[in-house]
This record gives structure tokens, sequence and C-alpha cells, in this order.
């Protein structure tokens, strides 16, 4: 069977990646539906080799429509997934709007494909930073029980949108050019002030919460929790932006239920996984970078070592593409596991 296919937000950062990944795995599509707002209507994209014209996101623009991919912000999400739904199709949705709903899953799948099942018309699409560590937790919490987790996240620009990329492209040039760098996407396009990445590190994330943690932050120990089912792991979060395009890296530290696990066993339990990639080898200066799991679907992990001081701590760090892994790879991910359960 073929499907009829919506990318609602088809133009952004993520929707590209969209199109790309359906194309890559040559889903079966029948029906491609490139969605946008007004401003990007009738401007074409190119899919399988064939021109096809953007729409306009509306209610009946869903008609007939079986998947839908949503990655236009959380307000679309907000007001177009209920209508989707209503008319039929299963939304898969990569904004934060129904994330913590608890009648809608959220799924890794290489984590809790089985809650696909669940769904009652939407499923969400956890934050990419929350997606790259579950995926290299979970095999460990499997095997050790997990009972801590601290993240410090090294994020790239891309996960704010294509005008962040070109803000960082124009700050960097200013800046070598010896000229001021103007600021006016980060690190929240919405906010009143606004600082430059180019050469810069930005300790904020998304709106601050009322508990100091930024909405990134609780995205991160929030979904976490959902996604591995247990509401008692303990998870804190800092997440920084830095100055380079795409990728998200982490550094993560763990404690297990058990201290007599050592850095060959904690190896051992993260070889072997579908779409994780232990790259772990120091004698040779072996790690994986930003620039190295760039335009790569799996979640890259090394450096790992073992805390000096707390007997069943442990260090590593975790890389992947924010796009790809972290957005549309897990989302056309999603979409492939539900056909495969039709
Ligand atoms: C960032 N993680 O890097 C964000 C982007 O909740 O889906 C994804 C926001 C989200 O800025």
């Amino acid at each position: 069977k073929n499907y009829h296919v919506a990318i609602v937000g088809v133009t952004g950062a993520v929707g590209q990646k969209m199109l790309k990944m359906l194309e890559e795995i040559d889903f079966p599509v029948e029906k491609l539906y490139p969605l946008a707002s007004k401003r990007s209507a009738g401007k074409t994209i190119t899919f399988k080799g064939e021109e096809i014209k953007i729409i306009e996101a509306t209610p009946d623009a869903f008609e007939g429509v079986e998947i839908a991919l949503f990655s236009a912000g959380g307000s679309i999400s907000k007001e177009l997934a209920p209508e989707a739904v209503k008319r039929g199709a299963v939304v898969i949705d990569n904004t934060s709007a129904f994330r913590m709903d608890e009648e809608v899953p959220l799924v890794v799948p290489e984590v809790n494909k089985e809650d696909i099942k669940t769904h009652k018309g939407i499923i969400a699409n956890p934050n990419c930073s929350t997606i790259q560590m579950v995926v290299a937790l979970d095999p460990i919490r499997k095997k050790y029980g997990l009972n801590r987790v601290i993240v410090s996240t090294y994020q790239s620009v891309s996960g704010s949108g294509n005008d962040a990329v070109e803000e960082l492209k124009g700050q960097s040039r200013a800046m070598l050019d010896g000229e001021k760098a103007e600021a006016n996407i980060l690190p929240v396009k919405s906010e009143p002030n606004h600082y430059p990445i180019a050469f810069n590190a930005l300790p904020q994330i998304d709106v601050f919460e009322d508990n100091h943690y930024t909405f990134e932050e609780m995205k991160m120990i929030n979904e976490t929790k959902k996604i591995m089912h247990d509401s008692t792991i303990k998870v804190a979060a800092t997440c920084v932006r830095l100055p380079f395009f795409y990728s998200h890296a982490e550094s993560v530290y763990i404690e297990l239920d058990r201290d007599d696990i050592s850095i060959e066993d904690l190896q051992n339990a993260l070889r072997n996984h579908p779409g994780l990639v232990l790259e772990d080898d120091i004698s040779n200066q072996i790690y994986p970078t930003p620039l190295s799991a760039e335009g790569k679907t799996d979640v890259f992990v090394g450096r790992v070592r073992k805390d000096l001081d707390v007997p069943n701590g442990f260090h590593f760090w975790v890389v992947s593409d924010n796009l790809l892994k972290g957005a549309a790879w897990n989302s056309v991910q999603i979409a492939q596991a539900l056909i495969q359960q039709d």
C-alpha cells in the first residue's frame, strides 16, 4: 500500500530534511502534500525528481491525507493537528505542542516503539536533545538500571531554524572583518534581548520557566521520564547554544543502580544497538564530533569514563545530527513503524 503523506512546514530546516528522509528510504508515498504558510504557497519543492506546488496549510488541505508530519511550530500544530486527525490522518508532530499530553505517545522507536500502538490520532516526536540522549541511555538502563542523569548540552544553531543559521554566518563574517555582530534571532526570537552567537556561547535555549530552568532543559527532564516510563529517574539539564551549524553534542553524567560496573561493561552495553554507534577509542583519538555526525541518522557515543569519586557514576559524550535523528529521521521512523503495524 502507498500512502497520502503531508509535510507541514515543508520549507523549514526540518521539513526539508523530512522530504529527504522520505526519499532516501523510498517511503511508499502515493501522493505528497507539501504544506506551509501562505507566504510559501505557490512555490515548489522537488520530491523524487518531481516538482510539486506548495499548498497553504489550512484545515481543508488535509482532506485525503493519511499521515501528516508536522514541523511548523507549536501554535500551528495546536491549531491544525486536530483538524488533520478529524479528516482521518495520523499526525506525527515534531513540536512541543502535545508531547506531555497523557493521551499522546512520545516516541523514539529504538526505545519505546510499542507506545505507537496507543495513539489516538497524534504521536509526538521528542525534542532533539532528548532523543539522542535517550537512545544512548536506554541500553544502559535496561542492563544496569539508571537512577540519575545530569546533562550539559552543546547545541548547534540549526535547532533554532534557518534564520539562526544565517545569523551565525552573518555575524561570523562581520566579526572577522572587525565589524559589530548584529543579533536579532538568538537566543529566542520572540524575547526582547538578543546576543551574538558567533564566537560566543549562550546559556539559554527557549524561554525561562518559573523554576529558573529553560523550557529546553525542562523538555529534556520531562520527556526523558515519559519516554522511559519512569518518573523516578532523577534528571537535571543545562542547555547551551554554541556557534556551529548542525548536530547537538552532550556531556552526560549518569548514576547506575549498581556500583560494580567497569568502563568495558558500559562500552559493551552501548555496542550493537540499532541507531547507536560507539566511537570510543582514545588511544587513536576516536570520538564523535558535531561535524563527524552531520548528515548521519545514528547517535554516536564516545569518551566513556568512570567517575573518580562516585562508584556508580559514569560520564560520556553523545553526538547526533539534530535535524535528522533529532527531528526528521525520528519522525519518518515513526511513520515507518506505523505503516508496518497496519
Ligand atoms: C533547539 N531543541 O535546538 C531545540 C529545537 O521542542 O522541538 C527543537 C525545539 C522542539 O533549539
